[in-house]
């Protein structure tokens, strides 16, 4: 049987990084059966050109998953699959928590013909004998022998064969670059951001959170030695393509168990299988100097922090106290002085937000080494303590939000401002970062950095400015490039310079084309 599995984009949104579930599943799917993958977020399809797709190459079974964003897309891409008489099976956080709305048990119409609920990893194998049966159950639940939930082990874990799948559709170098990078860009033909897991589960259970409910409050880990060698294979795929690859490890908090990330460190270090990395780190278990020192040898280059709030009183009502805004500034200094930089995640709209809080954080941002600042509102999502919480108050004026995406409009009223006002907070916040003026003040103040780490600095600016004014077309992003030519053209004369050294002088001048790879 040949499967699909398909990921599907909301039109508004891009992901910069494939699913990890897609990949972890096909290799999970049994060898007689083929697997094929579309992210549409690399590969953006229409109903009806997907449901060709799936005619041209006579697929037997389809199986979406999808973040809560992107559901009502799933929805509609599942219907026309199932139209044409192919059955769909849905997995992932949403349909999870909202079995019965896909299922079309709450009264609505019904999208899927199976729903996996949970972690997938000992289900699927199941579902796929079924599906080639043709005796697809409704829902598949982990579950042991007495019926009692039973989460996956990751020891062992399936090898996923990164050496030899077709990751072209996840190219983050665009096209009409890739030709001439080819010839001159020194190992810069393709760039994949590849997402690893080393563990799974985080037991802090703050209330806007999934994770804690989907994944469980018990941590289970990958062995180090897995670990190394999936990036092992990747940096071997990267030599052979001549391309780049950088890791993000998707755990919700990497450094969760310190003892045993920096075992992971220093084995990544020992066995010489650094890429590097980007990871998310909760700002409390970074007042380690050790293991910010191993981050740092072991290729991590930015790290997404959940900072929420400056506020610590938004935070104890979220049951995130653990993070100190007192302590947020020593943080990213200790990283930055390591050359590794920050991705701080705001949410507005909280309980004791009122106007101005834009202005409020933006005003401590200003105070500390560059990060890339993201903001969003406050969104209760199916499962968690919040969306309990909200609904027993009635504050929630969309309860079923993402049947209607509507990107950084909040579906319940705050306690100390309106919706549209925390819209608007949320605005100036993205606006003010991502000005060209900021971008060329965050230049500045890491002039005294190698020219590869600037140049990584602007592109990554320019890229999460994408997150809020979505940059899809051409157009989009020639506007962009011309509002920001004063830090393009200065790096750009400056990396040219030094190019042209290198070729001159050999290896000793610094160069634009250090590789990733360390
Ligand atoms: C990596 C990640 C991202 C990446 C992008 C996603 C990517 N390309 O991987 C980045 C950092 C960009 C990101 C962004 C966001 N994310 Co995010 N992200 C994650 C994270 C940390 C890991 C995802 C992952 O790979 N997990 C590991 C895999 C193995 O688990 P899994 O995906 O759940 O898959 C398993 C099962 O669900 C199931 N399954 C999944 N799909 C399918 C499909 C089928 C057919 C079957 C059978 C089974 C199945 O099988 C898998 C194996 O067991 C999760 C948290 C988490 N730990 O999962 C949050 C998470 C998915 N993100 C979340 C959110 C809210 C966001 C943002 C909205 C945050 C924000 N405020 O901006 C944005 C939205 C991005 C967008 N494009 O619009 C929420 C989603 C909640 C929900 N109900 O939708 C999560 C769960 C975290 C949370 N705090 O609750 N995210
Ligand atoms: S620390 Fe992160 S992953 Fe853990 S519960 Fe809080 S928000 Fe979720």
């Amino acid at each position: 049987m040949k499967i699909l599995l398909y990921n599907p984009d909301n039109g508004v949104t891009r992901n910069f990084m494939p699913h990890l579930w897609m990949f972890l599943l096909q290799s999970l799917t049994p060898p007689e059966h083929q697997v094929l993958l579309i992210d549409g977020n690399a590969k953006p399809l229409t109903e009806e050109e997907l449901v060709q797709f799936i005619r041209d190459e006579e697929i037997g079974l389809v199986g979406i998953g999808a973040m809560t964003r992107m559901v009502a897309r799933a929805y509609r891409m599942a219907d026309a699959i199932r139209a044409v008489g192919v059955p769909v099976v849905m997995g992932g956080p949403h349909v999870t928590e909202a079995a019965d709305e896909a299922l079309g048990r709450d009264g609505g119409p019904r999208h899927a013909d199976a729903v996996a609920l949970g972690e997938a990893d000992e289900t699927w194998p199941r579902i796929v004998a079924d599906a080639a049966r043709g005796q697809l159950k409704e829902v598949y639940e982990p579950v042991d022998e007495t019926g009692k939930e039973r989460k996956p082990s990751l020891t062992p874990y399936p090898s996923i064969p990164w050496e030899t799948l077709d990751l072209d559709q996840f190219n983050l170098v665009p096209k009409i670059a890739r030709s001439f990078l080819e010839r001159h860009g020194a190992g810069w033909g393709t760039f994949h951001m590849v997402p690893i897991e080393s563990g799974r589960g985080c037991p802090y259970g703050c209330e806007f959170c999934t994770v804690t409910g989907f994944f469980g409050d018990s941590i289970r880990f990958r062995t180090n030695e897995s670990v190394v060698d999936e990036l092992l294979r990747l940096k071997m795929r990267a030599r052979k393509n001549l391309g780049q690859i950088a890791v993000f490890f998707i755990d919700d908090n990497f450094a969760i168990n310190i003892k045993r990330t920096k075992s992971l460190l220093r084995d990544i270090i020992a066995a010489g299988a650094q890429l590097p990395w980007t990871a998310q780190i909760s700002a409390n278990l970074l007042r380690d100097e050790e293991l910010v020192d191993l981050i740092s040898a072991s290729g991590g280059r930015w790290i997404f922090i959940g900072m929420e709030s400056i506020d610590p009183a938004n935070l104890a009502d979220v049951n995130k106290n653990f993070n100190k805004p007192g302590e947020y500034a020593a943080v990213l200094d200790r990283l930055s002085k390591r050359n590794i930089y920050a991705i701080t995640s705001f949410i507005f709209g909280m309980d004791n937000d009122t106007p101005g809080v834009a202005d409020r954080t933006l005003g401590e941002i200003a105070n500390w080494p560059p990060v890339l600042p993201v903001f969003g509102q406050l969104t209760a999502f199916p499962g968690t303590p919040l969306y309990a919480r909200l609904g027993a108050a009635g504050r929630m004026t969309r309860p079923r939000h993402w049947m209607d995406f509507a990107p950084f409009k909040m579906a319940h009223t705050p306690l100390k401002m309106t919706i549209e006002e925390a819209q608007a907070e949320v605005d100036k916040a993205w606006r003010t970062s991502y000005s060209a003026k900021s971008n060329e003040k965050a230049l500045q103040a890491i002039a005294d950095r190698r020219i590869d780490d600037r140049l990584m600095h602007l592109v990554a600016r320019l890229f999460f400015r994408g997150i809020y004014f979505p940059q899809l077309t051409k157009l989009d992003w020639t506007k962009l490039v011309a509002q920001n030519r004063r830090p393009v053209w200065k790096l750009a004369r400056e990396a040219f310079g030094l190019y042209r050294a290198s070729r001159k002088n050999g290896p000793r001048a610094e160069t634009l084309t250090r590789p990733l790879q360390s």
